[in-house]
């Protein structure tokens, strides 16, 4: 069948969708990559199997593939295939779109009722010897990190009753414990959010419910080494709209932003809710901690702020405008006074507009100085088709969060970035190195770089050339080599 994608911007340039599974080995390498990078760097791809039969879709809603960059230092392989989810094999063998708008089962076609939507296209998470792929609209999909085969759908061997488990988690390094949450826990547009817990090994150790003030779309969270953060932004879900065919989500400008606190093994009665600004937004917040501060107790929380909702298609369906300055989405730390949570949070603007934030892995959930994130800086260039808002990051930053100061790597106007990774350097005092796929539009091309994360300015130590363009990516995750060989060894 000849593929005609819809004429939106989640289709084209350098959205178009690709879905070919391939592998190719030994890539050639121009620079040098360290010796002692030894993993695999896992990528969530969006990239729908059929075109839709609705009038309007979006990137988000795209078949989830698991692309793998395998790394032993200048040898390089690569590997990309779909998450067979039911649905994908439900339209598999139909050939054909079955499923209809983002989020909405009452525009689905009838022959598919009651059959699981997730696309799981967000997040690779890796846990407890274990590879999930993960969206926050239903369960996570295990897979096998050698073979890339779907396993199957994820529940901890029946433990889990929440209905969805987030693409954002949180895991502690000293721990090695997973934090993480599923919203509509209890089904379609419900505010019941269950909290849970999985120790080192994998294991369910903890499953709470309770409900959100309304029924919000909840993509990430925060964990400090005493509290857990629950963010909560008025991009709000109502059953009646989706049963009648409507959006899933609205942004409400006028309702309120909450935050809910609670000890991070306390109880859920435990949540006290903290109440903000209207309207606000965000996707993404990069880290948390304690701080103990002469006679106070201070919670902070760093994230990407936004006075409305980023997504083009959820502002058009809340009928929201938003001028430039408006989708510029500073990074802000959120300061709690534990000892008055009635006055509020404090915000202190730390870092320039941008998304996709990261830290090393040994940082999480603690006092921390460095991050990492993506961003458009308007002065490069006009906005390029690239991933979900239709404008790519074309700026990498690196980010002293403590001093509030910043370095940048700037790619041009024909280059956009996606994600970073961080991968942990063995050299003592060594802040490790960043991965990133960057994308050239002139030669519809995608490259695996490699860069110093304390050093971003002197731009790749090597560039990894792949013989066809990638698809953007959402998330990614890097997997040393040798948990990879652990897991191998328990059998997965
Ligand atoms: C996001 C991405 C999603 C989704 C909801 O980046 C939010 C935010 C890739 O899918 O379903
Ligand atoms: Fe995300």
């Amino acid at each position: 069948m000849i593929k005609k994608w819809p004429n939106s911007f989640d289709f084209q340039g350098f959205n178009e969708p690709i879905g070919v599974e391939w592998c190719d080995y030994n890539l050639d390498v121009e620079g040098n990559i360290p010796d002692e990078i030894q993993g695999a760097f896992f990528r969530a791809v969006p990239d729908p199997g059929f075109p839709p039969f609705i009038d309007k879709d979006t990137y988000i809603s795209g078949d989830g593939m698991i692309g793998r960059f395998l790394i032993h230092g200048n040898r390089v392989d690569f590997a990309i295939r779909y998450i067979e989810t039911d649905r994908y094999l439900a339209e598999k063998k139909e050939n054909k779109a079955l499923f209809g708008a983002y989020r909405n089962p009452y525009t689905d076609d009838p022959s598919v009722r009651g059959v699981e939507r997730t696309v799981a296209n967000t997040t690779p998470i890796w846990h407890g010897g274990r590879l999930f792929l993960t969206k926050e609209d239903g369960p996570a999909y295990e897979v096998d990190p050698i073979t890339l085969d779907t396993i199957g759908k994820w529940d901890y061997h029946g433990a889990l009753k929440s209905q969805t488990m987030t693409a954002h988690v949180r895991i502690d390094p000293d721990s090695g414990e997973m934090f993480f949450f599923g919203y509509e826990a209890g089904g379609l547009a419900t505010r019941d959010v269950a909290y849970c817990i999985a120790d080192k090994d994998g294991k369910l150790i903890s499953e709470q419910w309770f409900q959100a003030p309304y029924c919000a779309m909840l993509h990430d969270f925060v964990v400090t080494e005493n509290y857990v953060l629950f963010p909560i932004f008025p991009t709000i879900a109502d059953l009646d709209r989706i049963k009648a065919g409507g959006a899933h989500w609205v942004h409400h400008p006028d309702e309120p932003t909450w935050v809910g606190i609670m000890p991070r093994y306390g109880k859920v009665e435990e949540m006290k809710w903290v109440k903000g600004p209207n309207g606000l937004s965000a996707y993404h917040m990069m880290n948390g901690f304690d701080e103990k501060a002469s006679g106070s107790s201070l919670v902070h929380m760093d994230l990407n702020v936004m006075e409305t909702n980023i997504f083009p298609f959820i502002r058009e369906a809340s009928g929201v405008d938003a001028s430039p300055a408006e989708l510029r989405a500073s990074l802000c730390r959120w300061t709690f006074d534990m000892d008055d949570l009635d006055k509020g949070w404090t915000e202190t603007i730390i870092g320039p507009p941008g998304d996709m934030s990261r830290t090393a892995a040994t940082d999480q959930c603690r006092p921390y100085e460095i991050g990492y994130y993506a961003c458009y800086d308007p002065q490069i260039g006009p906005p390029v088709i690239h991933s979900v808002v239709g404008a790519g990051f074309n700026t990498l930053l690196r980010i002293h969060v403590g001093k509030g100061k910043h370095e940048a790597l700037p790619l041009g106007p024909d280059r956009s970035i996606n994600e970073p990774i961080h991968i942990p350097s063995r050299q003592e005092g060594h802040e490790g190195w960043l991965a990133a796929v960057v994308d050239t539009h002139s030669t519809m091309s995608s490259e695996l770089w490699f860069l110093e994360a304390g050093n971003i300015g002197k731009g790749a130590i090597a560039r990894v050339k792949l013989p066809f363009r990638l698809r953007p990516q959402i998330h990614g995750w890097w997997v040393p080599q040798e948990e990879l060989d652990r897991a191998a060894v328990l059998g997965g």
